[in-house]
């Protein structure tokens, strides 16, 4: 590569050697190509400056972050990103909440970065913005002129273009989209919802390399799987410590559930279906417990605070109606665990139950499946809505909607014989593998590489 690799993305780690998936590839990737990593600093600044700062410990490749001001924290993050975008992607436009300091929020926001970033960039750079904190980075940065590639990629799912209607004016995603090179999707049906955006526009014209022309400027829309660090979560899996001896301990069979304390992850509709499944079990089979483990996320956020309490009230009453003295089927950690533990436990589990209502890829599904004993393994229950559900057709597919077809997949899952659980663990795995997040970051810039150069601007002024 001729220029830099330039990464952009809302959180950054401080450390030399960070550990964990998507963080881990990118650090990974930085490593090979040298190149600088932007994101933003975990402390609040009064004034934020107009310049980037280095940040943590500088190794192979650079770090630099911005900081934010209290009213940015507020606007563009827990407000427009947080409480405007993420639930215009997950399909919960009920949970929008429209205020025009959000609006000038994330747009005061990316101006500013625009502007620290096109004072590190040259034009020989390629720039990888991540998800959609920043859609509209890349015209930010055309309007400083800055003329080199700039990709994106989006973590979480597309919205259909019905959804986007919740969004107000100012939020113009296809002019937004059209200022990359190349927009990097986790699936075919969230490139699907992108080409359907671009239809409905009238200046969008779709060329015969699959790419998007918008005024001057020519957009590739192409979907870029991410998984998992393969290899290191197998061995975390096998490792054994003190502490398991509780995990064997737990007396019967164990479901678990890992995820942040979300409402797109339809953890109230996985608990309904945990009470049905223990309704309808006959007494003399093993006990079945299910473990979900659930770290606080965006506490500051309204519809985050009620969907805890929400779950608080549901453990209390499947475990008051189905425990026993000696029993609580329902264990509910409301904390952030040690990944390896968590390692560990998705291979201690018969069954991994993971039923969001929308999510971009969900990569708890791939840990649950890279950490299981291939003699013995456990059984994925996979909502058919998690884009991970794309790659993993040999799980057990469920309606996050339906409760009796979740708690029906509970019993298949916990009586499924030995054969058949190995050749849907061995087809998972072959997808977890394929799809591991080096692969992912390779290919991803390889394509932002190839992308021709057009002309940086839009339309002719
Ligand atoms: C977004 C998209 C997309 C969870 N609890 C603990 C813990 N975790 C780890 C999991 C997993 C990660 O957090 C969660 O990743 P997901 O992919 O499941 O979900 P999001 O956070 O919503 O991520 C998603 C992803 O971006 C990547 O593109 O797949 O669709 O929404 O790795 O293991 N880790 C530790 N303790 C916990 O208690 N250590």
């Amino acid at each position: 590569m001729a220029g830099k690799l330039i990464v952009i993305s809302n959180r950054i780690p401080s450390e030399a050697a960070p550990s964990g998936g998507l963080v881990f590839a990118l650090h990974e990737t930085l490593r090979k190509t040298g190149g600088i990593w932007i994101g933003s600093h975990p402390d609040i600044a009064d004034k934020p400056s107009e310049t980037l700062s280095e940040y943590g410990e500088q190794g192979e490749y650079s770090r630099f972050s911005f900081t934010l001001s209290q009213s940015d924290y507020e606007e563009f993050y827990l407000g427009f990103s947080n409480s405007v975008l993420w639930p215009v992607c997950h399909r919960r436009g009920d949970l929008v909440e429209l205020n025009r300091g959000f609006e000038e929020g994330y747009a005061r926001v990316n101006a500013r970065l625009a502007r620290q970033v096109v004072k590190v960039a040259g034009p020989d750079d390629m720039i990888w913005v991540h998800d959609y904190h920043f859609f509209p980075l890349a015209s930010e940065l055309r309007k400083l002129g800055y003329t080199g590639k700039i990709g994106f990629f989006l973590h979480i799912p597309f919205p259909a273009l019905g959804d986007m209607g919740a969004l107000p004016r100012a939020a113009n995603l296809p002019h937004w989209l059209a200022d990359y090179d190349l927009v990097g999707l986790q699936t075919r049906a969230d490139v699907a919802r992108c080409l359907e955006m671009f239809r409905a526009e009238s200046d969008a014209e779709f060329m015969m390399d699959g790419t998007v022309k918008c005024g001057s400027r020519t957009v590739a829309v192409r979907s870029f799987p991410i998984g998992i660090d393969v290899e290191t979560f197998v061995k975390a899996a096998q490792e054994r410590t003190e502490q398991d001896k509780l995990a064997d301990d737990m007396a019967g069979d164990l479901v678990i559930g890992v995820d942040r304390l979300d409402y797109s992850k339809g953890l109230p509709n996985r608990f309904r279906a945990f009470g049905r499944y223990l309704e309808t079990r006959d007494e003399r089979e093993r006990r079945v417990s299910m473990v979900q483990i659930a770290p606080p996320s965006r506490e500051e956020v309204a519809a985050y605070r009620e969907l805890r309490y929400e779950l608080e009230e549901l453990v209390g009453r499947v475990n008051g109606e189905h425990g026993e003295i000696d029993w609580t089927p329902l264990r509910y950690i409301h904390r952030n665990l040690d990944r390896g533990l968590l390692a560990r436990l998705y291979r201690r589990a018969r069954v991994g139950i993971v039923t969001p209502f929308a999510d971009g890829m969900n990569l708890v599904a791939k840990e649950y499946i890279a950490a299981q004993d291939p003699e013995n393994p456990g059984v994925l229950v996979l909502s058919h809505m998690a884009g991970a559900a794309e790659d993993l057709t040999d799980a057990l597919l469920v309606n996050p909607y339906d409760i009796e077809d979740m708690s029906e997949a509970l019993k298949t899952a916990l009586a499924m014989p030995l054969d058949e659980r190995k050749r849907r663990y061995a087809s998972c795995m072959k997808k977890v593998r394929e799809t591991d997040v080096s692969n992912w970051s390779r290919k991803y810039v390889q394509a932002l590489k190839s992308c021709p150069a057009t002309l940086p601007v839009r339309s002719a002024p």
